[in-house]
This record gives C-alpha cells, structure tokens and sequence, in this order.
C-alpha cells in the first residue's frame, strides 16, 4: 500500500490510544483517503516555543502517522499571523484595503516553508504521494524540489484565487505565482479560480496552455483544475436526524415558540459578511414590521486570528452593529438577533440548522462555504428550509437552486429572507431536492478520491535533477 503525505498549516494530533483521525475539516475530508493509503500528516503543531527543533515530534496513530513542528513567536508573527493572514487572506478575498504587507513578514513565510521542508524530506520515501493544503504553504513545492524531492506534488487551494487585477497587488505576486506552478496539480475550489490563475500565469510569466488544464511555465508542466470540496452529506443529515434529543438544540427550540428561526453560522472573519448580514436583517425589519417579534436571527460566530488586528476591529463592529439593532428594534419580550460566540459540536450545529425556516450564509468572497453544504444537508425532505446564499461563495455553484444574493446589497438580501420565510412548502422541496441530490454525489470522499486519482497520474513524469 503507497503512503500519501498531507502537509496543511494545523495538525491535531489525536489522543495518544486513539486510533481515529482528529476532528475538524480537513481531518473529515481525508478519512476515506487514509483507508486507501498509508497516511503521514505533517504541519505545524499549533504550538509556540521559544526555541523549536528543526526536528519534527512524530506520534503513531493507527494508520496515520503525524510529524508536527513547533513555531517560535517570531515565525509564527511573521508567517502565520502576518503574511498568511494579512496579505494573502484578504488579497486572496479581494480585500485590499485590509491587506498589510511588510517584507519581514514575506521573509517570514520563505523561511517557515523552507524550515517545514527540510524536516519533511528527511521523511519522504520513494512512492509516496504528495498533498499540500492552502495558502500558507504555497512554496513548498519549490523548497522541496530544491531538495531534490521528485514524487508527484499536489496543492490544494481552499480560498479563491483572485484575478490577476487583484493578484499582482501583492508585492510578492511574481515569485507566488512561480512557486504555486512548481506543483505538478493545482487544485481549486471552481472555474473561476482555475481561469484567474490561468490567465495570470499567462499573462505574466508567458505560461504555454497545453490543452486540458495543463501549462507549461518556464519549461515546467503543472495543471490547474477544480474540485469543489463537499462535505460528509450522510453524516450530517443523520447527525440533524438524531439533534432533537440534543439538550441545546431541544432548548432552542422549545424557546422560539411559533417563531421562525433564521440562521447564520461562520468563523469571526470579514469575509463572511457578518456584520452586513446583520444589517440586512435590520433592514428585512425595517420593511416587514409585522414580522418583529416572529422572527429570530440567530448568528453563532466564534472568534478566530484574534491576534491579527483587522479581526479585533471586526469584532468590536460586529458588536456595535448588533447593539445597535438590538437596542433599536428589541422589545422586552424579543430580541431580533441572538449572537453567540462559542463553537458547538457538529450535531448541536446539525440540528439548529434543521430547526432554521432559513439558512443565511452571505459572504462576501468565500472559497466554498461549507456551512451553506451543511445547512441544505441537515434539512428534512419532507418540510426543508430555504438557503440565502452569496453568489460570491464557492458553493453557489453548486447550489443554484438557492436563493442567490449580491451580500453587498442588503436590500436584495432582507428581500431574500422575507421570500424564504414566505416560500411555499412544494418550493421549497422543488429548490431543495436537486441541491441535496448535487451534495450527495459530489460529497467530501468524491473530493477527495478525484483529486487524488488525478495526482496518481504524475507518478510516471521524469524530473529533471535540481541544479546544484
Ligand atoms: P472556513 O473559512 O473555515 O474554510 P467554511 O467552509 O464555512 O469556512 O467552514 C467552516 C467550518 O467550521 C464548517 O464546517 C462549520 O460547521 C464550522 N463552524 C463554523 N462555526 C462553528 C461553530 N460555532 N461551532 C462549530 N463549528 C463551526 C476554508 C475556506 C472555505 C472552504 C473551506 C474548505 O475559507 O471557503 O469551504 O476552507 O475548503
């Protein structure tokens, strides 16, 4: 059986005596991969230490086998916090405004890439297939072909790639662009991400189309194609199926009364559009008064990056914009938008969702969205609620039968919401149906199973040897 090498940012390494994969999403989205093949996960261990060691922590579990770094204060300043976070995140989101760009902080990311690198190659055997995952990691590749690593290597880019309008903003833009077309495939998450990127390479560095996806860049081959991550259709739904025995779901519910629940549920990020949602729910009060004290938002949000500033100025937004509403709106017998900030398991989420007439996930750029997936997955066939969905998320794609919004016109969302709440129950199987139906096929092991199957196909290419 061959060996496939996840690289990604985070690892959580699971209990010692658990033979499980650890939880959260990407660990969700490769379980089926690890059954095919022998697995080694490698990354940064979340952890900061003032002086780490070149060496990797290895942890045996089951099948998979873990590697992780530690970070010192200043790459994890530097590479994770700033140039990840700062510059590429809202580039990448088409957020210029917000993006910092500094060059300790680009020195930052070369040097944790070539760091991660020389402890990863030390690990790598003949045979063995290469995925890297998102966009803290996108000189890998070179590093690790610098080294002298010929096996297939595989990127998988979680969040758009903008167009080369917005790209070459970057003061780094040319040198990314070269590193990212030193993988053999690039995955994206839709069409319009592989074109941005394409058409970049093109124009840039005189990239050669060779018909399929493929590129030659500067006498190298890669390609670029999408594959929309799904997410686990089956447990979700019967994770949904069993909530109502959930002690914080039966609360909710019981606590709504004849109130119709709307639902928004997201990282604290500005790219999820939360405090301009809130403000289309304000605005769907403003023009359907008779639905005060009908209807509650419910928006679960939990803080992430909270050491990156832009992510402090948004939650102190998000609160103002809510105090704001709420203080105006609100009666003592009604709140208009709860607000929430922890994190919940996935069946407490599944079964919110469920009790929700209307998903509302409007972000303003989103590689995919997985909660939109989520949301249409938890829905009982026969009374399924109605999903608001940016056409600025990956999945709206996917998902056409939503009611699809412009997230920065708040009138056309607060329209948006007062026609989900409206929709009658045959529209809203009709719309739901072939969305569930779309997921189901398109799920997270058809991800990842295709993706994989075409990095196979690189097995087979000769490598010139790097120049020493
Ligand atoms: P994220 O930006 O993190 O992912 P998203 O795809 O929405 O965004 O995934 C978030 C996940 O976190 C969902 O599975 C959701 O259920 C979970 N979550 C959110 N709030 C939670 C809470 N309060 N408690 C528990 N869980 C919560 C990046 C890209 C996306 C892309 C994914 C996968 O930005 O565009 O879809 O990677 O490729």
């Amino acid at each position: 059986m061959s060996r496939l090498i996840i690289v990604s940012n985070r690892v959580a390494v699971p209990d010692a005596g658990s033979k499980a994969v650890a939880a959260g999403g990407l660990a969700v989205a490769l379980k089926e991969a690890f059954t095919a093949y022998k697995g080694l996960w490698f990354g940064w261990s979340g952890k900061i230490t003032d002086t780490p060691s070149s060496e990797p922590v290895i942890a045996d579990r089951g099948r998979v086998q873990y590697a992780v770094m530690d970070l010192s204060p200043q790459d994890h300043r530097e590479y994770y916090s700033g140039f990840a976070n700062r510059a590429l995140w809202p580039i990448m989101h088409y957020r210029l405004g917000l993006a910092a760009f500094s060059r300790a902080d680009y020195a930052g990311y070369q040097r944790v890439n070539r760091i991660f690198a020389q402890a990863l190659a030390g690990l790598i055997e003949p045979g063995d297939l290469i995925w890297v995952h998102d966009y803290h990691l996108i000189p890998l590749a070179s590093e690790l072909r610098g080294l002298g690593v010929s096996n297939p290597i595989g990127y998988f880019h979680h969040i758009p790639w903008p167009s080369g309008e917005v790209f070459n903003t970057l003061p780094a833009s040319t040198e990314l662009l070269r590193a990212v077309s030193d993988y053999d495939l690039i995955g994206l998450q839709t069409d319009s991400d592989v074109h941005n990127l394409s058409r970049n390479l093109v124009d840039e560095l005189r990239a050669i189309p060779l018909g399929g996806g493929s590129l030659m860049v500067d006498g190298r081959r890669t390609r670029i194609r999408s594959f929309p991550i799904g997410i686990d259709v089956d447990g979700f739904r019967q994770a949904a199926e069993r909530a109502g025995m959930n002690r914080t779901v039966r609360d909710t519910v019981a606590g709504l009364r004849t109130r119709k629940l709307l639902i928004g549920v997201d990282r604290l990020d500005y790219s999820k559009g939360v405090p301009e949602r809130m403000e289309a729910v304000e605005r769907f009060f403003a023009s359907n008064p008779d639905q005060r004290g009908n209807v509650v938002f419910l928006q679960i949000a939990p803080k992430s990056r909270t050491e990156v500033p832009e992510y402090e100025q948004l939650s102190r937004d998000v609160n103002e914009v809510l105090g704001n509403i709420n203080g105006s709106l609100g009666e003592p017998s009604w709140t208009p938008i709860q607000y929430v900030t922890k994190a919940y398991p996935r069946a407490v989420l599944a079964g919110l969702y469920r009790a929700a007439r209307v998903g509302v996930v409007t972000p303003m750029r989103d590689g995919m969205n997985l909660v939109a997936k989520e949301y249409v997955a938890a829905q009982s066939d026969d009374d399924p609620g109605v999903l608001v969905l940016s056409k600025f998320a990956g999945a709206a794609r996917q998902l056409p039968e939503a009611l699809l919004v412009n997230p920065y016109d708040r009138f056309e969302v607060a329209e948006a919401i007062r026609a989900a709440l409206y929709m009658p129950k045959a529209e809203r199987v009709e719309r739901w149906k072939p969305m569930f139906e779309r997921m189901a096929r398109e799920d997270v092991d058809w991800w990842a199973r295709s993706y994989l199957a075409e990095l196979e196909g690189f097995r087979t290419i000769e490598r010139e040897p790097p120049a020493a």
